[in-house]
């Protein structure tokens, strides 16, 4: 029988271009669908939508049952910048609703679980270039102590009670199609959008910020890949270190220069700089793609090329 997948957060930024993929890849009548609210109308209108508050346990249990559901995609969450503005609400959100379905599986509901971890799991401390997979994790936003935890409870799931639940740790995730909401790396896709409508744009980081970056179509093959893997290759069950292009924010704006030569970057620190300048500067996956294979596809000039050219349609 082929499966039934929920996805949780369904509305957002990876989770609704997931939905997509997840769809042309099962079936429309295969994935559910389900956010808090129906304000993304393009996914309400796409196939089957539910209602679910992440937090609310009846309710995912109740879809699960009546859809007959073997697999959740759980992407709700509340993200690094958001989440130092509201520490107590990102850590209910973000932990309530990975309990929730790590128990729904436990109970033998569910067979596997898609569970998003974060570069926000690394700090200071860590070392930033070439991070390692296993090494220093003492995060300092309440969003990377809740994704440090959860792995820490994945794992524990899966040796305890054999949950099959798997994970990565995204970098920011860039795409045209939908606008991320709460983070830091944010910058890295109003960039693009303000080059096309103002010509210019004013960054919150500065300009030598590096950080781990991913064109949004790597990212969902990383995560259909992982989860398409037999569960023996899947060796680490915390969350796998995802890693495709790093850049700073001048080099990203030297790359929209190269097509839109008038394009002008400001640039006005703020909070999240402090965020930024806590996580680390380049990432090594060798374990992913050791064990399921995994490869990105889009180098930093093919990202800019796609996003400008997409986003001109948009706007025209
Ligand atoms: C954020 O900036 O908070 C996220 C992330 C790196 O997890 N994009």
């Amino acid at each position: 029988m082929s499966s039934k997948i929920l996805i949780i957060g369904a509305g957002g930024q990876i989770g609704s271009e997931l939905t997509t993929a997840l769809r042309e890849k099962y079936g429309t009548d295969s994935v559910i669908a389900s956010d808090i609210n129906d304000r993304n109308t393009k996914m309400v209108n796409s196939g089957p939508f539910e209602i679910i508050n992440a937090m609310d346990y009846d309710a995912i249990k109740a879809s699960i049952i009546a859809n007959n559901i073997d697999t959740v995609y759980l992407m709700a969450a509340m993200l690094s910048a958001t989440g130092e503005k509201h520490p107590e609400k990102a850590w209910d959100l973000n932990m309530n609703s990975l309990f929730h379905v790590l128990n729904l599986a436990k109970d033998g509901l569910l067979k596997k679980v898609f569970w998003p971890s974060s570069i926000a799991v690394f700090g200071p401390t860590t070392p930033r270039h070439n991070t390692p997979q296993h090494t220093i994790c003492e995060p300092t936003t309440v969003y990377g102590i809740t994704k440090q935890v959860g792995e820490r409870w994945c794992e524990y799931y899966f040796k305890r009670y054999g949950v099959d639940v798997r994970s990565v740790r995204y970098p920011g995730i860039i795409s045209y199609k939908t606008l991320p909401g709460g983070g830091t790396t944010d910058y890295a896709v109003e960039i693009y959008h303000k080059a096309i409508t103002d010509g210019e744009y004013t960054s919150f980081l500065s300009e030598d910020t590096e950080l781990p970056m991913m064109f949004m179509d790597d990212a969902i093959n990383a995560t259909l890949k992982l989860m398409e893997a037999p569960s023996n290759n899947i060796k680490i069950r915390s969350s796998y270190n995802l890693s495709a292009i790093s850049f700073t924010p001048s080099e990203i704006a030297a790359s929209i220069t190269k097509e839109f030569p008038n394009f002008k970057i400001n640039y006005n620190p703020d909070f999240r700089q402090a965020i930024a300048d806590s996580w680390p500067a380049s990432i090594d996956d060798s374990a992913a793609r050791a064990d399921w294979n995994w490869e990105h596809q889009y180098d930093l000039t093919q990202m800019t090329l796609e996003m400008l050219k997409n986003l001109i349609i948009k706007y025209n």
